[in-house]
């Protein structure tokens, strides 16, 4: 056995032990890559995944709901830092990786290329997105990379403030005039179906699940996380009065698990090449961003220069 083997077997026994992965660790080369992979595409969501909800904070109904949009949008831009912080671990910089979503080379979640038409929407992303986003982070929070699991661990706790948000939203409007019912209707029509591409290809066309599921990054597969996220939701809807927009939605007594229809995989696939309704204008909004900040960016570094140059002098 090469040392190579030697090390790779003792890794798999590792993992296999439920033992965490350090960053200072001995780790296939091929782990580190899809780590980074994995987690840099997670962090950009959570950035990006800032805009589409942003975008309400000034037309919020209220100074309870705008309070409450402003602290979890905050949230977001605090778990895209929590998420750049542990793929450096890996040895990637977060610049590096900025770059690469701003030159339109990385993916982020398909989601946050659909629009938010009106107020509805900021409930049903709260409660249909974060929901989803829990259901896939609680298994990543057992993930085998140790700075990875952390993080999910504290943005998990956040996520749920997320969901009760949106839900109350949804629950309110459902419980408000003709008009809101149908808005509130209107986005679930609109986001049930990209919320169940968030979990990702089937698995058996997922390129990357069976290794990831060697390694235990991923407990869990993209379909049985799919089905765990419906059998959550669909009660949900049910109590608040929202029809799930599925003609085939069909509860199975002896699984006690729901049937559902089927995901329109070209339209995922779609949007995931970038030809999604607002791909253009996500990466255009991050790359306004990255320009307009940097003279926030000099003054930061500039400070911390100085100081440091104050410090070697006293
Ligand atoms: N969108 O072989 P798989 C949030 C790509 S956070 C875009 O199954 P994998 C919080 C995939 O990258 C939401 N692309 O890949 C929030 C790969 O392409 P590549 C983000 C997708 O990695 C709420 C190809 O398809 N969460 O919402 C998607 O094993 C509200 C083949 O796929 C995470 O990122 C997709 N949905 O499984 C923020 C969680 N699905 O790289 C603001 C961490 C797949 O070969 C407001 N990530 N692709 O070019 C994961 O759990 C996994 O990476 C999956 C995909 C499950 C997303």
């Amino acid at each position: 056995m090469s040392e190579t083997e030697k090390l790779e077997k003792e890794f798999q026994e590792k993992i296999d032990s439920g033992i965490s992965i350090e960053p200072k660790d001995w780790m296939p080369e091929m782990y580190r890559k899809q780590l980074t992979r994995m987690m840099s595409q997670h962090a950009h969501s959570e950035i990006v995944g800032m805009l589409p909800e942003g975008n309400w904070i000034t037309r919020a109904p209220s100074l309870r709901r705008k309070v409450a949009l402003i602290a979890k949008v905050q949230d977001e831009a605090g778990h895209g830092l929590y998420i750049y912080s542990s793929t450096e671990t890996l040895g990637t910089s977060r610049y590096e990786l900025i770059d690469l979503l701003l030159k339109g080379k990385a993916k982020y979640s398909n989601i946050f290329n659909y629009p938010t038409l009106n107020w509805a929407d900021i409930g049903a992303i709260g409660w249909l997105v974060d929901g989803a986003a829990i259901v896939n982070q609680t298994m990543l929070a057992k993930t085998s990379y140790g700075p990875y699991a952390r993080a999910m661990i504290r943005i998990c706790k956040e996520e749920n403030f997320h969901h009760k948000q949106g839900y109350e939203i949804m629950a309110d409007m459902m419980n408000g005039t003709k008009e809101q019912k149908a808005m509130a209707q209107d986005a679930v029509n609109r986001f049930w179906w990209p919320s169940l591409m968030m979990f990702g290809p089937s698995d058996k066309d997922s390129p990357h699940s069976a290794q990831l599921l060697k390694w235990k990054v991923k407990k869990h597969g993209n379909d049985f996380l799919r089905q765990r996220f419906i059998d959550r939701t669909v009660p949900q809807a049910e109590a608040i009065g929202i029809k799930i927009p599925d003609e085939k939605l069909k509860y199975n007594e002896e699984t006690r698990s729901y049937e559902w229809g089927d995901i329109d995989w070209e339209e995922f696939y779609n949007v995931i090449k970038g030809n999604g309704q607002c791909n253009k204008e996500r990466l255009q909004a991050r790359i306004d961003a990255e320009e307009n900040g940097k003279w926030v960016q000099d003054a930061a570094t500039a400070y911390s220069e100085k100081k440091k140059l104050k410090k070697e002098a006293a």
